[in-house]
């Protein structure tokens, strides 16, 4: 399939471009370049180091003899460039990871909240209609996330994006009396509750393409995905040119590849308020195959978006920590939690879809002490430790003392 990959240089977005492209896939990768600009921001750098783009591609050619093609086009402000490219590239499908992920960077300030508002809703909305526009047939496949729905569980285990309603009614729709209360099912999407202005893009994001699938029966797949940790994989692993990013600064560092890190140079291991927060997670080897899986089983043409959870456990932030500390002999320190975020809750998730087409999850204690060794220890002294710190606030003059409302 020809498949363009947008935000195809960033961590979750090179390894799928690779695994792709040693599927067999003619991919074009799609990308701005603005996480590496954000980088050089926030005066913080990948553990791991990175190639440029051009090197990456070169580098890939020469060890699989398989070509990838780069465009340099942002999504969210260049719209005429990427329905140009949207026309003449005949794309079957679309992977879009083209938007700012980061938690902690878009609360950092004013500035932060509204580009990524602006970057990551511009970004979703431009390629929905530069697809329509194009009048092709092409399958987009979105990273969303599992923050959409909050995290806590309702008494239930979360659905893969939509909910089994009932209602009792004692009147019709036109407001007439019933003779007896009647029942009404329905499904709707699941109620959201994001905790981060990023978050919450993903959020817009959903309804966006609800409209787009309705109105213009595009065919959209939304993978709500969970935490993403580890580095490498198959394909990232063969050639030093090809290693993926990782981040442990305090906006861009996920908690596990935080901890990995944290670990591996001696470093208390940054456990937030309690760390009874509990989150879902998968490892970047499972994200490139649920993405594989979810292009090559996409919605019918009229079908409502699909929706996935691309998860493959749950675990609470001080169980992590706790396990660090005892297969890494690391410390642990509760620290002030930066975040406006419930301290302790559960988290239960049905991800029965990959699973039942094919997903064999890599288990998290069986790649744990492999990433400390292997990655963060051999990379470690590439790290800067006034880094590691959080310190994006999510508290607000007007929130400041209020506890918060999850
Ligand atoms: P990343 O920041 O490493 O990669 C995103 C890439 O998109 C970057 O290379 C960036 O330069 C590019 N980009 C951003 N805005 C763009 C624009 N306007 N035009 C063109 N390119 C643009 O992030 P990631 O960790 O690879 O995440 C990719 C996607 O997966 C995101 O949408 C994120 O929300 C989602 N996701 C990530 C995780 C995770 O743990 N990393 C978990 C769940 C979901
Ligand atoms: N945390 C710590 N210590 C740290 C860092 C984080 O205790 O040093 C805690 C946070 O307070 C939070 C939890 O760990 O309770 C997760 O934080 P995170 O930064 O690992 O994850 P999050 O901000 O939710 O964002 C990440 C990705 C985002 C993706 C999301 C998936 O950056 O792109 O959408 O995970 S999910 O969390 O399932 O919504």
């Amino acid at each position: 399939m020809k498949i363009a990959i947008l935000g195809g240089d960033g961590f979750c977005g090179w390894p799928t471009a690779l695994h792709l492209s040693a599927q067999g896939h003619d991919i074009v990768i799609v990308d701005n370049l603005s996480r590496r600009r954000i980088d050089q921001e926030l005066g913080a750098e990948s553990l791991t180091p990175i190639s440029s783009i051009e090197e990456r591609i070169a580098a890939w050619q020469e060890v699989s003899g398989n070509t990838i093609r780069f465009a340099n086009i942002d999504v969210a402000q260049e719209y005429d460039d990427l329905l140009k490219f949207i026309i003449d590239e005949e794309l079957e499908a679309i992977v879009h990871f083209a938007e700012q992920r980061a938690a902690p960077y878009s609360m950092k300030n004013s500035k932060n909240k509204r580009y990524t508002i602006d970057n990551n809703v511009n970004a979703t909305g431009n390629v929905l209609t530069a697809i329509v526009e194009s009048e092709r047939d092409v399958h987009l496949v979105h990273l969303g996330t599992m923050g959409v729905y909050g995290y806590g569980t309702a008494g239930m285990k979360i659905p893969e994006g939509y909910l089994d309603i009932e209602v009792t009614t004692d009147e019709d729709e036109n407001g007439n009396p019933l003779a007896e209360p009647t029942r009404v099912q329905q499904q709707i999407l699941y109620p959201t509750n994001p905790g981060s202005v990023y978050h919450l893009t993903k959020v817009l994001d959903q309804n966006l393409f609800a409209y787009f699938a309705k109105n213009d029966a595009l065919r959209i797949t939304d993978l709500h995905q969970g935490i993403v940790w580890g580095t490498n994989t198959r394909e990232t692993s063969l050639d030093e040119r090809l290693i993926n990013r990782f981040d442990y600064d305090g906006d861009y560092g996920t908690v596990l590849n935080r901890f990995l890190m944290q670990a591996a140079v001696g470093y208390p291991l940054t456990v937030h308020g309690t760390g009874g927060q509990t989150r879902a997670f998968i490892h970047i080897q499972d994200t490139v195959r649920c993405i594989q899986i979810a292009i090559e089983n996409p919605p019918a043409t009229g079908e409502r978006v699909k929706i996935f959870n691309q998860m493959t456990e749950t675990h609470r932030v001080r169980d992590l920590a706790n396990l660090l500390a005892k297969i890494a002999d690391a410390q642990v320190e509760l620290v002030p939690n930066p975040r406006n975020e419930a301290p302790e809750n559960e988290l239960h998730v049905k991800n029965d879809t990959f699973l039942d087409l094919g997903l064999n999850p890599t288990k998290l204690e069986e790649g744990l002490l492999l990433e400390v060794t292997e990655i963060a220890r051999k990379y470690a002294d590439r790290a800067d430790l006034s880094k590691v710190p959080a310190t994006s606030l999510w508290t607000s003059k007007q929130s400041a003392g209020v506890p918060p409302s999850v």
